[in-house]
This record gives C-alpha cells, structure tokens and sequence, in this order.
C-alpha cells in the first residue's frame, strides 16, 4: 500500500481517481430510450433547457406569447443568437452548452448551430446513449416517474424493454401536493375508493397504490418535491398521507422516502417551467420526520443556500438521513464548491455531493465534468489539510473514498 507524502502526488491522484470514478447519477429526469419520445437529447433540446429559457426572457424583448408560439428549432434559434452570439456564454447553463458540443467533438469555434444539427440529425439515439454515458463516465442514472403523467403511465403499463442503465425512481408529488385539488378525484376514476376525510380505508387505498407502483417500477425510492412552507407533522392532507401511506410503505419495502424542500412552483406562470422559485424552509419539519421514524430512510436535497449548513447538522444527528446533490439553483460551481465543503467538514465522505438533474441526455456530460472539477478540488483541499496535520492516505484510500462518494454511499443506504 503506497501511502502520499506530497502535495503534488496528492493532488494528481485525487483528480486522477474522480475521473476515473464511473458515477450513479441518482437525480434525473432522463428516460431509457422505450419511453420513445419522453427521452430528450440533441442540441435543440439542449438550448430549449428551462435553465436558458430564463435567461434568455432577460436578455431578448421576445414576449412570452410570441416564444411560445414558436416552434422548438425557432426557439433554439432565438436562444442561440440572444446567449451565445450577442452576449458570451458564461453562465453555468451556458457554459454547460459549450462544454457538451465541445465535448462531442463539434467544432465550437464555427458557432454554426446548424452544423450541429446536422450531426444529431445523423446520430442514432442508441449509439448516443452509449456515448454520452462514456464521456461523462456515468454508469447508471436515476430517472424520475410520474405515474400521475399520462404519457408515462401506459409505458410502465405495458411489458417494458428497460435499459439496465436506467433505474427508477417513484415520484409523488400529485398525490401529496394535490391530493384536495383534483388528485382525490382522480383516484377514484382509477378505482381506488378514497374520500375527502382520508379516514383508514382512504389511507389503506393509497398504500395499496403506492405498493402497486413500487413492485410495477421496482423503484430506488419514492420522492416528492415541497414548497418552502412544508410542515411536518402538519394538518392537511399531505401530512396524513406522509403520515399513514408513504411512511409506512417506505418502511415495508425498504424504498427511502426522498425529500426535496425549497421550491415554489410557478412565482411566473408566463415562463412555464422555468418560472419556478424557491425560498427557505423550516428544517424542523425534516427533524421530526427523522426522529419521530428512526426505522424509515429519508435522502434530501433542499434548494436554498441558507438551509445548508443546518442541513449538515441534522445530518449529524440522524443516521437515517443522506443528504444528497447541489440541487438546481444550487448546481452553479460557487455554491458547489461552499456546501460540499461544509458538507466534507461536518460529515466526513457520509454523503452524495452531487446528482445531475440531467433534463437532455446530453447534459450529462457538461454536469459531470463541472462538478468533478469541483469536487476533485474539495478533496484535493481536505486531504492536503489531513497530511499537513500527520495522515498519509494511500491511493487506494482515495479511491475507496471517492467511490464511496460517487456510488457506493448511495448503494449502502439503500441496501441497509
Ligand atoms: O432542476 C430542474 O430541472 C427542476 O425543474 C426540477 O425538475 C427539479 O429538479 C425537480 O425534480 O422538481
Ligand atoms: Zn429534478
């Protein structure tokens, strides 16, 4: 066992292992290539990326009308001309577009967004996934599935031909955030017999749900995102059905319960989904949950900064909590780089710094060697601070460690 005695060695091992390190990407909202058209890929779908969408509504006087009555290569067009060539392309959702087509082999310097087309137009999406899966080195995603979606259901309906590269993952937010606004009818339409009061034959109809849709998908865990305001425990519907149904669901077939706090959906309706906010939570509400069920696992990423580092602390105290990813208005490498060093300080390699949120297949690539970069910094940093105080890591500590950190973590916890 070779141990590192120099800064050098150091810092060219760790950087050399998170390349090297195939990656379980354990946020996406990737499809395997049977959901047909659900899966997106290709540089239209890359400049169409919600995160540009807003961007690009400060940067043109297109109005909202008039963008959405275009048609998605018009679109990319627009966000074309008004990012990349009458301003620079810096911002992290930019950037990651010159990354991905630089790292595709396309030549970035012509800026010839048609020329780009034309090697997508001549790429086989199966060739493609198996390409982008290699650069990025990812070696398996998690998707995200909405039963409540109707183009994704019958898919999940019918005998599927998966892609071992695509796990699932069950996601639950209708039922949780709208179950008084429609859900509850919805329900009964699908022939599970719920009522308005949620009483014990209610909440046995919904885990009845949820286990059907857990042994149909076979999914890594069940989650939900949540507004700011998210209270637990709480006097509404959402609190007796995380209560009654998903707690105890989760418990019996060992699928952790994910829970993503910070968002408020549509602050602007007129950017449809890139008019998504955020604000602050109450962590308390995560504090209950995981000392009120010691027996149940919960993963959770939050979306305002200020959460952080009180997040890292009740990762402290709860086992039954890992704490994962830089989640969407997070994933720009200043904050990356804060909180997965807050994170490192306060819970060692005990946790997932990071998911993609990949939205286009493509996207896997910029996302990943961003946050490599990042992360590989981090380290670089923790173990030169561990050898100055006396420690030598060898290399196959580093890679045990950065394994942990990139898959392994994620595969304990749910194994556990
Ligand atoms: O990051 C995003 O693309 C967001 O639109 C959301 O999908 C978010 O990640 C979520 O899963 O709700
Ligand atoms: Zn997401």
């Amino acid at each position: 066992m070779t141990r590192i005695a120099n800064h050098d060695e150091l810092e060219r091992a760790v950087r050399q292992t998170v390349a090297a390190q195939p990656i379980t990407d354990i946020h996406t909202h990737l499809f395997s290539p049977d959901f047909g058209d659900l899966l997106l890929w290709g540089v239209d779908e890359l400049l169409t990326y919600h995160y540009l969408i807003a961007e690009t509504f400060r940067a043109s006087n297109v109005s909202y009308d008039h963008y959405w009555a275009m048609t998605k290569t018009e679109q990319a067009d627009l966000i074309w001309k008004t990012l990349f060539l009458e301003n620079s392309p810096i911002s992290e959702s930019c950037r990651g577009v010159v990354t991905t087509l630089n790292a595709l082999g396309l030549n970035v310097e012509s800026r010839d967004l048609n020329d780009y087309r034309w090697y997508f137009a001549e790429t086989n999406v199966h060739d493609f996934i198996d390409r982008v899966f290699e650069l990025a080195n990812v070696e398996s995603v998690v998707m995200t599935n909405d039963p409540f979606d109707p183009t994704e259901q019958p898919v999940w309906q019918q005998e599927r031909q998966g892609d071992p590269r695509f796990h699932a993952a069950l996601r639950i937010d209708p039922l949780l955030n709208g179950y008084e606004s429609g859900m509850r009818k919805t329900f009964k339409a699908w022939g599970y017999d719920v009522t308005r009061s949620l009483g014990k034959k209610s909440c046995k109809e919904i885990r009845r749900f949820l286990s059907e849709w857990i042994e149909r998908m076979n999914p890594k865990y069940m989650a939900v995102s949540l507004p700011p305001e998210f209270m637990y425990p709480e006097n509404s519907a959402r609190g007796r059905i995380i209560e009654r149904c998903v707690l105890p669901v989760s418990k019996e077939y060992n699928v952790p319960f994910a829970l993503m706090i910070g968002v408020t959906r549509a602050v602007n309706p007129q950017l449809r989904m890139a008019g998504d906010g955020m604000g602050k939570a109450d962590l308390r509400s995560l504090e209950n949950l995981c000392r009120e069920n010691p027996d149940n696992k919960f993963l959770t990423t939050l979306l305002s900064r200020e959460n952080q580092h009180e997040l890292c602390v009740l990762g402290r105290k709860f086992p039954n909590l890992m704490i994962f990813g830089c989640w969407w208005f997070m994933n720009n490498p200043s904050v990356i780089e804060e909180i997965t060093r807050e994170r490192i300080e306060l819970l060692g390699l005990s946790v997932i710094p990071q998911h993609s949120d990949a939205r286009i297949l493509d996207q896997l690539v910029y996302k990943w060697s961003h946050s490599r970069e990042i992360i590989a910094d981090v380290l670089v940093d923790k173990y030169a601070d561990t050898l100055t105080a006396g420690w030598q890591v060898s290399t196959d500590e580093v890679k045990r460690d950065v394994s942990a950190l990139f898959g392994e973590n994620f595969k304990r916890f749910l194994e556990a």
